[in-house]
């Protein structure tokens, strides 16, 4: 990218904050943004939610998505843009330093048994929190949930930081199987032990019983939920819709942020590999790869602290389709990469500037929706512009 593209971009972020800060609710379109496979313009299409975290659409044909907000409440948001009253019946959260109420999926038969699986940060009678896996069921008229229960503790607990509760749901595409990204707790070397639920991608069967083709089951020194470990951080959660692959994203020390191709029973590297530096400045490790730990599919130093991830699969932007979207924090940005198979082909920085982004999601309109992280949150739409 030539720094005169990168100046017409930045003013171009600058023009759609001053845009969108004077909106209202479903704000007018900001002007036409150029990027290399897409033209499109940015929405404000909700506004009002506290530090949105994670949001899924309802299968319904309504349009309708659920929105959860950190310090822990679910919220209904209509496809013009209202905000519902908060939906009782949630998981009890740890709303502290980075925990809260965090991810939100949908069970894939969620329109016959109206399950819902949270991810949250989570407080328990010992002290400390954890990230916990929580599921209830939407009741039939949406006004609420119902039977909201435990399903799986990543536990233990950690009693000095509320921070790295990673937490991101995906199912596979074939229904069967949920996978729980769980962050370290800040307690790094929880990444590479086997008895230790955090610092891990967990793989459990959709009733929440653990598959007996994990990798470690049966082994009496790890837990048999572990499908990867040696994780830091990651928020990041979605299938390849081509290959049919698993892809996570994670926030590094100090740079070392990381895109990774999820394989059975594989080593990330966490704390022992690493292209970051520790926030004392001082490289963690000396190891940038090693025999025997996963390579990052692509990494970022300086950081670009990724979020939620999507695979672009629709029909509006073709341009973007096998494009991988990341909602980055710091600096504050939607990221987007090309893929080919389960190699990154390039990258490409969008709306730099902009606002703090924590979640990106496709909508089935076709269309990219981006949960702001901020106290007084925002959903942007981008549609498609000529
Ligand atoms: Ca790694």
């Amino acid at each position: 990218m030539t720094s005169s593209v990168s100046l017409l971009r930045s003013s171009l972020a600058l023009a759609l904050i001053a845009a969108l800060a004077a909106s209202c609710a479903q704000g007018p379109p900001s002007a036409p943004v150029r990027s290399d496979a897409a033209t499109f313009r940015v929405t404000e299409f909700a506004r009002g939610l506290e530090h949105p975290w994670g949001a899924v659409f309802l299968p319904d044909g309504s349009g309708d998505m659920l929105v959860t907000e950190r310090p822990g409440r679910l919220r209904r948001v209509t496809a013009d843009g209202r905000v519902s009253p908060p939906i009782p019946g949630v998981p009890e959260v740890a709303a502290s330093g980075q925990g809260g109420l965090l991810d939100i999926a949908l069970a894939p038969d969620f329109a016959s048994s109206r399950e819902i699986f949270f991810c949250h940060g989570s407080a328990v009678p010992e002290g400390g929190a954890l990230t916990r896996l929580s599921r209830a069921r939407l009741s039939a008229d949406g006004t609420r949930l119902e039977g909201t229960a435990t399903v799986l503790d990543a536990g233990p607990p950690q009693r000095l930081s509320w921070e790295h509760y990673g937490c991101r749901i995906a199912f596979s595409p074939d229904g069967r199987y949920l996978f729980f990204a769980t962050g370290e707790r800040k307690q790094s070397e929880r990444a590479q032990r086997l008895d230790d639920l955090a610092g891990k991608v967990l793989r459990l069967a959709r009733d929440g019983s653990v598959p007996p083709d994990n990798p470690f089951v049966g082994r009496a020194d790890a837990r048999p939920e572990i499908w990867s470990y040696g994780h830091r951080n990651p928020q990041g959660l979605a299938f390849n819709p081509w290959t049919g692959s698993l892809w996570e994203a994670e926030l590094g020390p100090r740079g070392g942020d990381e895109v990774n191709v999820i394989r059975r029973g594989a080593n990330y590297g966490w704390p022992v590999v690493s292209q970051g530096l520790a926030y004392s400045g001082f490289r963690f490790t000396e190891h940038r790869s090693l025999p025997g730990m996963e390579d990052p599919a692509y990494n970022w130093t300086p950081s670009v602290s990724p979020s939620g991830i999507a695979f672009y699969d629709g029909a509006e932007f073709p341009g973007w389709r096998g494009s991988l979207f990341l909602a980055t924090l710091s600096p504050p940005q939607l990221v987007r990469l090309t893929t080919a198979g389960d190699r990154v082909t390039g990258e490409e920085r969008l709306l730099q500037g902009l606002v703090r982004m924590r979640h990106v999601l496709v909508g089935p309109d076709g269309r990219l929706y981006i949960l702001t992280d901020e106290p007084n949150g925002r959903i942007l739409r981008l549609d498609p512009a000529r």
